[in-house]
């Protein structure tokens, strides 16, 4: 089983390449932002605690995305892994995330690491706040505050994983095809796929 985390500041393109490794090595996809934009279109009492902490660009309490993640591993049948878009965010959720998977027999073979220049990711988050109605991508000040946590929370996990050897950098610059070449070339090498 392959497991496959791809890391990013908001914008930089983790979702839109996450349909395309899923398809292509047979994972199953989880993004936490997607499992969370569902709980609060459904209405559940998860849904109604995290809607407005996704509406102000703050992050989600680890517990909430640890155990839909979990659960999510649990009911799986037929994939040949897990890509893991946008999780884990924090320091804590990584120890988590290691702890769910070593208590399966599993590690994290390769973290993909999307790298965009700011001016970009705001661009293309300001273009999907028009086209797709998302009410973290409405405001540059909501924008600019989940790229403050990127920054400040998120990206210092990319120096535990690649003291570990598994980091993959990856140019998310370009058009999404080229992108798309790049990290098949970077999971091609780093999990040895027959
Ligand atoms: P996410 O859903 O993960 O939102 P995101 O960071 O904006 O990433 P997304 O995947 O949507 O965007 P992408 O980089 O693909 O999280 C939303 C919220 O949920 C968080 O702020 C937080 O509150 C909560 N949350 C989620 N996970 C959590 C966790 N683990 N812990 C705590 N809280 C959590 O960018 C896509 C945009 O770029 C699209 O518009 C696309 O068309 C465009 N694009 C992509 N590639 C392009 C290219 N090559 N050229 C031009 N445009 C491109």
């Amino acid at each position: 089983m392959y497991n496959i985390v791809i890391l990013g500041p908001p914008g930089s393109g983790k979702g839109t390449q996450s349909k395309l490794i899923e398809e292509r090595y047979n994972l199953l996809h989880l993004s936490t932002g997607d499992m969370l934009r569902r709980e609060i279109s459904e209405g559940t009492d998860t849904g109604k605690q995290v809607k407005g902490v996704i509406k102000s660009g703050n992050l989600v309490s680890d517990e909430i995305v640890t155990s839909l993640i979990a659960s999510s591993i649990d009911c799986d049948v037929g994939h040949d892994g897990f890509l893991y878009d946008g999780y884990p965010r924090t320091v804590n959720q990584a120890k988590q995330l290691e702890d769910l998977l070593s208590h399966r027999n599993m590690t994290i073979d390769v973290l993909l690491v999307m790298e965009v220049e700011k001016g970009e990711l705001v661009k293309r988050l300001s273009g999907r706040g028009v086209a797709a109605g998302r009410p973290d991508d409405q405001s540059i000040e909501v924008i600019n505050n989940r790229l403050e946590i990127y920054r400040s929370i998120t990206e210092p996990l990319v120096s535990h994983f690649c003291q570990k050897g598994i980091c993959a950098r990856i140019d998310g610059m370009g058009k999404i095809e080229e992108i798309f070449a790049r990290i098949r070339g970077a999971i091609d090498k780093m999990c040895v796929r027959q």
